[in-house]
């Protein structure tokens, strides 16, 4: 049975639809009490309200910090109405009872999200809204709370029955939680950059429903994080084709994450398949990109998910669209580039703005039986001074732009990670093998496998370079490389028999950098 709403207090930073909610309720024969700003929007649209500080007896005072944290307030949602003691002290202290309260706070996620500053991030941590959302939802036998815009025509008629007051409440709980936890991570990683706080105060709230897991008997959802978020490919908007999987997300991801690392590069096209890349490739335009890309291995590519670092031209989609393609992710895209794809309706397309910064902080989750794995996400980039020549010849120019391309690409390979190199683009690719040569092979017999579907004279791992994302162990990876042609290679270093490997190099006349540093990625 529902009961009647006599009393609403109406206390909104956001004052979209409250004006019309306020008149509903005031049709209803519903009292309106405000705070100041509330009050002044509801009484500009002709309608009649009361002022907070009326109701306290207390003036909204410093900077707005106490406007509703009163014990006329808060005793006017808290009563239990059917407790004689609670309506005799009710009474005793002039406490009117309230049945509705509607909030929503001040947009602290917004705040942080704009830049602001320590100052304004801090005033807009709201303290009465929450208060009074936490104490009408939890009395919610007879009070109403409302945070959602979406459920004002619940109660715009002057009723609420009990079972809408108490999903009222959950829905407010799970709002002041969600609050609570945004600011709980600025503190923790923004305000305070503690990367690793005592308590991790990561919540997230459910995004899309994903029709299942990576296997169909698994269920699935997107979640996105409370607080900001750093752009990424849960933030893309999806203009086009069927619903994401959980497969299509984790994929996009990780090509969306390589190919930022050519934002500032030329055109560049990467296609990704079971969260690896299977072709990379920079060119003077999109489509020459997409092409030498495919090339490197066009049958893994059949069914991939494909992202580029400039926006989207109609060739290029067309192009694309050529063999099966599940997924595309751009910066942008033309209209002539929607046309193509809008005719195939399963494709999806995903728009995601200017490409993410590589090297921006953020921490790196994986999830293990009974656990969190926490790290700095892999933001290492390679820069001149950290390049080591270690053999007797020095590479060439040519060789140089190869190697370095071929190691931002093994970055993103899957460990242990074998990453052929020429002209710009990807000639074969090894990964996740359990031993190096492994990969090493593998990425070989794929580039002459290319070759041969190709109708190329030779694979193009001769005179290319390889990266490995790891040292070698031994000189048999790099002899496998030799044997594939390379003339060049890049890899960290720092073996106990980094010495037979130099000497292994320039026995075969080939060049080899050491750059210090490690991508294993798994
Ligand atoms: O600064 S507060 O934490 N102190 C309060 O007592 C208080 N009461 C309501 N912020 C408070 N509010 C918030 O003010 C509400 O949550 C709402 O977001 C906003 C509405 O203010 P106005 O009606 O003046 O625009």
């Amino acid at each position: 049975t529902a009961i009647p709403i006599r009393r609403a207090l109406l206390s909104v930073s956001d004052k979209t639809g409250i004006v019309d909610l306020g008149r509903t309720l005031a049709d209803a024969g519903v009292e309106l009490v405000s705070t100041g700003g509330t009050a002044k929007a509801l009484r500009d649209a002709g309608l009649s309200v009361r002022d907070i500080s009326e109701l306290t007896g207390f003036p909204e005072m410093m900077d707005g910090r106490v406007k509703t944290l009163h014990p006329k307030v808060h005793g006017g949602l808290l009563a239990v109405r059917d407790d004689a003691g609670h309506m005799a002290s009710a009474e005793s202290h002039a406490i009117g009872m309230i049945d509705l309260v509607v909030v929503n706070l001040y947009p602290f996620v917004r705040t942080v999200a704009k830049g602001a500053g320590r100052d304004e991030v801090i005033e807009n941590i709201d303290i009465g809204g929450p208060s009074m959302v936490r104490s009408a939802a939890k009395n919610h036998a007879f009070v109403a709370i409302v945070t959602d815009p979406a459920d004002y025509a619940l109660v715009a008629g002057g009723s609420t029955t009990l079972d809408q007051r108490r999903m009222l409440a959950a829905k407010a709980f799970a709002a002041t939680a969600a609050y609570d936890s945004a600011i709980a991570q600025w503190f923790a990683f923004a305000d305070q950059a503690e990367r690793f706080p005592a308590t991790l105060p990561l919540a997230f709230t459910r995004g899309d429903e994903l029709r299942y897991g990576e296997n169909p008997h698994q269920a699935a959802a997107l979640y996105l994080p409370n607080g900001p978020a750093a752009r990424g490919i849960a933030q893309a908007e999806q203009v086009q084709g069927k619903a994401l999987s959980y497969n299509n997300l984790n994929d996009a991801d990780a090509a969306l994450e390589l190919v930022s690392e050519f934002r500032d590069g030329p055109p560049t096209v990467v296609i990704v398949k079971h969260a690896n890349p299977c072709g990379v490739a920079s060119a003077d335009t999109l489509i020459d990109a997409y092409r030498a890309a495919l090339a490197c291995d066009s049958v893994s590519a059949f069914g991939g998910i494909i992202a580029v670092n400039r926006p989207l031209d109609g060739p290029t989609a067309e192009a694309m669209t050529e063999i099966f393609t599940e997924v595309v992710a751009a910066p942008d895209a033309d209209d002539a580039a929607r046309a193509v794809f809008a005719k195939k309706k399963n494709l999806r397309l995903l728009l995601t703005g200017d490409l993410p910064d590589p090297a921006r902080p953020g921490l790196a989750i994986k999830s293990i039986a009974g656990g969190l794995l926490v790290q700095s996400r892999d933001g290492g980039r390679l820069t001149d001074d950290m390049l080591k020549v270690v053999t007797r010849r020095r590479p060439t120019p040519r060789e140089l732009a190869d190697c370095r391309f071929a190691w931002t690409i093994a970055k993103h390979v899957k460990s242990n990670a074998i990453v052929y190199a020429k002209g710009g683009s990807t000639a074969g690719i090894g990964a996740g093998q359990m031993n190096r040569l492994e990969s090493a092979r593998i990425a070989a017999w794929k580039a002459k496998d290319a070759a041969d579907k190709a109708g190329w004279a030779e694979p193009r791992t001769i005179g290319s370079a390889v990266a490995s994302d790891a040292f070698f162990p031994f000189a048999d990876g790099l002899l496998a490389a030799v044997e594939a042609g390379a003339t060049a290679v890049i890899q960290p270093g720092g073996s106990i028999r980094d010495e037979e490997v130099i000497a292994a190099a320039d026995q075969a006349g080939l060049a080899m950098v050491f750059t210090g540093m490690r991508h294993f990625r798994h």
